[in-house]
């Protein structure tokens, strides 16, 4: 039983990629029915009284000896978003009975999620992490089980850039060259959470405004390996080259990636544009 469960989460774990799915959870006992995992990749647990729900994420893509970087998502019995609640990490190793010096520190990014840096695995095995959340007069806590440390040797093949590496302009050439795309979005700066309408402009490449264009939508978020959790659509032409995008909604903090499949005609090519949202 244990193995099983633990081989699920190393298949999770190396699984990257996928799209965001509400699946319901399968270890809650049936308690907390609302409770559901918000991302195909994470390890969803619930908390010891049921109060909160946590997903674990590693954005670094490793859980390895040493230092690790793990994200946080925290929702409440009602599956909302948890903010400003209070989030005590300890690493901790059951076999050995022991946990570490260093104590990691959690950081609130919004939306129900922290960042919590400087969780240092000491050696490698299995190890949990061991949450105390408390949000306004509720508390609660969790003990999450980890894949063991040190014995995944996998590294993704999608390696991060650095924010200042990513290219967030919001006007560019597509894939194949054939057209000039552009969008402004009906709420700038961009927030995390709310439902977005794009305006989309899309000229041909010696700047006429394309027609009747098919436009399909996808987001992406590479380093968690999840898209949007709504099904934004590009709902048509407003008027030559200007298009409608409606039900756009980033659920979280990071680098996302929005692509374009544009079909006009015999043309056909492909435009992403990445975001950097607070
Ligand atoms: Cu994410």
């Amino acid at each position: 039983m244990k193995k099983a469960i633990l081989s699920l989460m190393i298949l999770g774990l190396i699984s990257w990629t996928g799209c965001a799915t509400t699946q319901t959870a399968h270890d809650d006992g049936g308690m907390h029915a609302p409770m559901t995992q918000h991302y195909e990749d994470s390890i969803f647990k619930v908390t010891e009284n049921g109060e909160f729900s946590v997903e674990v994420l590693f954005p670094d893509k490793k859980v390895e000896m040493g230092v690790n970087n793990v994200d946080l998502i925290i929702h409440n019995k009602k599956d909302e978003d948890v903010t400003g609640a209070k989030i005590t990490v300890t690493p901790w190793m059951p076999s050995m009975g022991h946990g570490v010096m260093e104590t990691p520190v959690a950081n609130e990014k919004g939306g129900g999620l922290y960042n919590v840096k400087n969780v240092v695995f000491s050696m490698t095995g299995d190890w949990e992490l061991r949450l105390e959340i408390a949000s306004g007069s509720t508390a609660d806590s969790v003990k999450i089980p980890l894949p063991p440390v040190g014995a995944m040797g996998h590294t993704h093949t999608m390696k991060a850039p650095s924010p200042s590496e990513i290219d967030t302009s919001m006007e560019k050439t597509s894939m194949k060259g054939q057209f000039n795309v552009s969008y402004k979005s009906d709420v700038h700066p961009i927030p995390v959470n709310r439902l977005l309408s794009w305006n989309l402009d899309v000229k041909t490449a010696d700047g006429q405004p394309v027609k009747n264009a098919q436009i399909k939508i996808l987001g992406d978020m590479p380093e968690h390996g999840h898209g949007f959790p709504t099904e934004p659509e590009v709902s048509g032409t407003m008027e030559d080259g200007q298009f409608l995008v409606e039900g756009l909604k980033f659920s979280m903090p990071g680098w996302w990636v929005v692509t374009f499949h544009i079909t006009a005609g015999e043309m056909m090519d492909q435009v992403s544009f990445n975001l950097l949202l607070n």
